[in-house]
């Protein structure tokens, strides 16, 4: 696995340990007197975490200009990966990992007294996105720096990522994240290219010479946009690409005209207010939040954007004139990441109209060519539809963009296909009329579908349904537009990275480099059933167990054994991803075995990582209850520590990367139809993590791969919960009928998990019948419960359990995110690699 000439680091490790000397003093100003320090302490350890950054950084930034030389020279075609949510985690190993210079830095540091794995924990997780979207964003920017591809990512510099997560009682507490606190050695603020954007204002028509009119907008306040950019460094290649986030500020020219006027106060006032647009990310997943801030957060963030790639354009090939357009969509893609970046498409029009003097349809063709767009979720309640009032107050010049454009497409595109249809124009509008007291909408998505030439769903069964249920009109008008991309993972964090036992066995068994080539990993199909290979796998799954164990008690207090099974859910709390029938499950395991102590059952912990969006209640009374639960059943001496409950505090990328390589069971239990694809899924299976799961998203793809007897699926499929729906589905007969089902949910509302306190978890009880259990819950408790069962027994056998784990990890090849990369240039962006050599 060594790397290739293109990739040959100069450093080495005299000069390596010369630069985190002078940054220690130079930088930082740490005083050593002496060599005399306490290396033990937290303070030292972050001085030389941040040391060793800023020295990494520098052959970083020397990469990055040479890649951005190298690409411009070639004038090759780039993508632009518009997302208002990234989810890096922490860069330090990542990027020693990528450029080949862990080993050298553990040797110099170890001569300096460190662990470098030691020091890398010292970094704080950049938590600027909520969960799988933000995360995909990030192994994406992975992938295309590791094959070579002229990318940017844009997004916006949150001063606070998504909060932390305390329990106080076993209540989710949140608290800010403070990312940049002890400082952020890898971004590169570049003002040079700040950005202004207007907004709010009054549009007027300016008749002109010809006798048609203008629309001119005068614009009542300015923000600036200052941009930080990240370097994303490439696996194994000669490439080092930007994120390029965008910070918010006041425009000083406006605050100095206040200051003139003697209004200082006045002045520093609308600074404060001007911040506050990039102050935080909304931790609302799966959920449209609705607040003009947020409106003006994704504005901002496109109007930047867009400025910015025209500008670059610009510097690269001169003027973007009519003339030019052909020649600009052959050099410029944007993707949006969901519908929260759409305001782009009006935003390049609006500058291309007014800016660059643009006839109406050159600007449409060119937008049409550039922009694509990815759908991520089918819940009604993530679409985004933004009142057509506050777009007038805020956007009034977008808003007349919008309306032409849903004009000519009703009158044209519609019409052509439906004549004078009414219910096609009224279904396929961008403005939803609202009607009886409903204001008007604007739905973002139908924008996205009309402005894209490309829209696909992020897994086979999800495209199919964003085809056959989200958008079957369009898919009728443009049978071509609608497509798939299956998501994947880059195997760099999520396997070389965070598991350097299982890399290690990997290294000597397979002779590719298989954090490039994922797909080579299946020759290890040949050694599922061989003794010798099953014991060192297990025996690596056994020690990451160990380490595991150690971080349950620093962080819970919670005793758990290495032996039992670890069976894991990790993902944001949604009623969708049911994390309640799991816990519907432990509940009556837990009287299954105090109703018989002596049962029969392989010693199983149950660990859960999840955060609850701060207003939704629900997901907060699942925290609690899982937690009161665990408290109850971990102290419960009668079942002899046969089952034990952690919730893991604090979920996030850094703490994922620990949990996942431990992980015996995957929980992947979400309703089918409503879980778009899920991402975790992948990298629990790629470390040896067995499957139980639902027909749903990308579990339907990896039982393709890893095949039936190596998956433990239960519950109803997309069809069956379809009919159910239908048929009128009643929860309270599953209650009446299924003894177990209702003795948990009475049991769940006495005060016996909350002494003192009967019904503090009632809420959950209430959803499932007087709330009509909308995720159907208890129609596949049953289905569950029995594959639990299953995997239970099949645990025990020792050499079939080997051989599955085995097998997941030797046949999750397809999900490498680098294969994704390829389906998107393929399919969509249409680029070609440009490298050293
Ligand atoms: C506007 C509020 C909001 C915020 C975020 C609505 C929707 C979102 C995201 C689309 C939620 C999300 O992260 N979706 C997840 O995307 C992953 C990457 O494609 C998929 O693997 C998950 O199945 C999907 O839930």
């Amino acid at each position: 696995n060594s790397n290739t000439s293109s990739n040959k680091n100069t450093l080495d490790s005299a000069m390596l340990k010369v630069r985190i000397e002078h940054h220690l003093s130079h930088t930082l100003g740490d005083i050593i007197i002496n060599n005399v320090i306490d290396k033990q302490c937290t303070e030292t350890k972050k001085a030389y975490w941040h040391a060793t950054s800023l020295a990494l950084n520098e052959v970083i930034t020397e990469k990055l200009n040479q890649s951005q030389l190298r690409q411009s020279q070639s004038a090759c075609k780039s993508v632009n990966y518009l997302s208002l949510e990234y989810l890096m985690g922490r860069l330090l190993s990542n990027n020693l990992h990528n450029l080949d210079l862990y080993t050298i830095t553990e040797k110099v540091l170890k001569s300096l007294g460190f662990e470098l794995a030691d020091l890398c924990e010292q970094g704080a997780d950049l938590a600027l996105g909520n969960g799988g979207l933000g995360r995909l964003a990030a192994c994406f920017l992975d992938s295309l720096a590791t094959l070579d591809y002229n990318a940017m990512g844009y997004g916006i510099h949150y001063q606070h990522g998504l909060f932390k997560q305390h329990f106080a009682d076993g209540h989710q507490v949140e608290t800010p994240d403070m990312w940049r606190e002890f400082g952020s050695p890898w971004e590169i603020c570049r003002p040079e290219s700040t950005q202004l954007i207007p907004l709010y204002g009054h549009i007027e028509e300016v008749p002109q010479a010809d006798g048609s009119t203008e629309t001119k907008w005068t614009a009542g306040k300015t923000l600036k946009g200052v941009p930080y950019d990240i370097p994303i460094v490439g696996y194994n290649s000669s490439t080092v690409n930007a994120l390029r986030l965008w910070q918010c500020r006041a425009d000083s020219a406006f605050d100095w005209d206040k200051f003139n006027n003697g209004d200082y106060l006045m002045a520093l006032e609308q600074q404060v207010h001007a911040e506050i647009v990039s102050k935080v990310l909304y931790p609302n997943d799966e959920h449209a939040a609705g607040q003009e801030l947020r409106f003006i957060q994704q504005y901002f963030f496109c109007a930047c954007s867009v400025r910015d790639i025209i500008k670059r354009y610009q510097a690269q090939y001169g003027a973007l004139t009519p003339a030019q357009s052909e020649h600009f969509s052959s050099k410029v893609a944007i993707q949006l990441n969901d519908t929260h970046p759409t305001i782009a498409i009006l935003e390049l029009m609006r500058l291309l109209l007014d800016e660059f003097q643009f006839q109406w349809q050159d600007a449409w063709q060119l937008a049409r060519k550039v922009f694509a767009y990815t759908n991520h979720t089918l819940l009604p309640e993530a679409l985004e539809k933004w009142p057509v009032k506050l777009f007038e107050r805020v956007l009034p010049r977008h808003l007349t963009i919008l309306y032409r454009i849903n004009e000519a497409f009703l009158n044209e595109e519609v019409n052509a296909m439906w004549p004078n249809n009414d219910n096609m124009r009224r279904a396929l509008s961008i403005i939803d009329e609202g009607g009886e007291g409903n204001e008007r909408k604007v739905r973002m998505a139908h924008l996205c579908v009309i402005a894209s030439h490309k829209v696909n769903g992020v897994a086979q069964v999800h495209s199919d349904l964003v085809k056959s249920d989200l958008f079957p009109e369009f898919n009728q008008l443009w049978p071509k537009k609608l497509t798939n991309v299956t998501n994947g993972i880059t195997p760099r964090r999520w396997l070389k990275a965070c598991n350097p036992l299982l890399s290690a066995l990997l290294d000597s068994e397979i002779n590719a480099d298989w954090a490039k080539e994922l797909t080579q990993l299946s020759l290890l199909s040949n050694k599922a059933d061989n003794a010798d290979f099953q014991q060192q796998f297990m025996q690596i799954k056994h020690q990451n167990k160990v380490a595991l164990t150690k971080e349950i008690k620093a962080l819970t207090g919670i005793t758990v054994s290495p032996d039992a099974i670890f069976d894991v859910q990790i993902k944001r709390l949604h009623e969708y991803k049911r994390q309640h029938l799991n816990l519907l499950h432990i509940i009556a395991l837990y009287r299954r075995l105090l109703a018989d102590p002596a049962m029969e059952m392989y010693p199983q912990v149950f660990i859960f990582g999840a955060k609850a969006a701060p207003g939704y209640k629900l997901a907060k009374d699942i925290i609690f209850a899982i937690n009161k639960v665990a408290d109850k059943i971990n102290n419960d001496t009668r079942i002899h520590d046969k089952l034990k409950v952690v919730f893991l505090p604090n979920y996030r990328v850094s703490l994922a990367e620990k949990i996942i390589p431990a992980a015996d069971v995957s929980e992947q239990i979400s309703t089918a139809g409503k879980e778009a694809s899920g991402t975790g899924n992948m990298k629990l299976a790629l470390n040896g993590a067995v499957t139980i799961g639902t027909l749903d998203g990308a579990n339907i793809e990896i039982a393709e791969e890893v095949g039936n007897d190596n998956i433990f699926i239960c519950g109803l499929t997309v069809d069956e919960v379809k009919a159910l729906d239908q048929n009128g589905y009643n929860p309270t007969d599953y209650y009446h009928n299924n003894e177990e089902i209702k003795a948990c949910l009475d049991w769940l509302d006495s005060d016996y998990f909350t002494p003192g306190h009967a019904g503090a978890l009632s809420p959950i009880k209430e959803s499932l019948l007087a709330g009509g259990d909308p995720y159907k819950v208890l129609a596949d408790f049953q289905s569950y419960s029995d594959a639990q069962n299953k995997l239970n027994v099949a645990y025990q056998d020792k050499k079939r359990w080997a051989r599955m784990a085995i097998l997941n990890t030797a046949l999750m090849g397809k999900f490498n995110s680098d294969r994704s990369i390829e389906d998107y240039i393929a399919n969509i962006w249409q680029l070609t690699p440009v490298s050293a050599n």
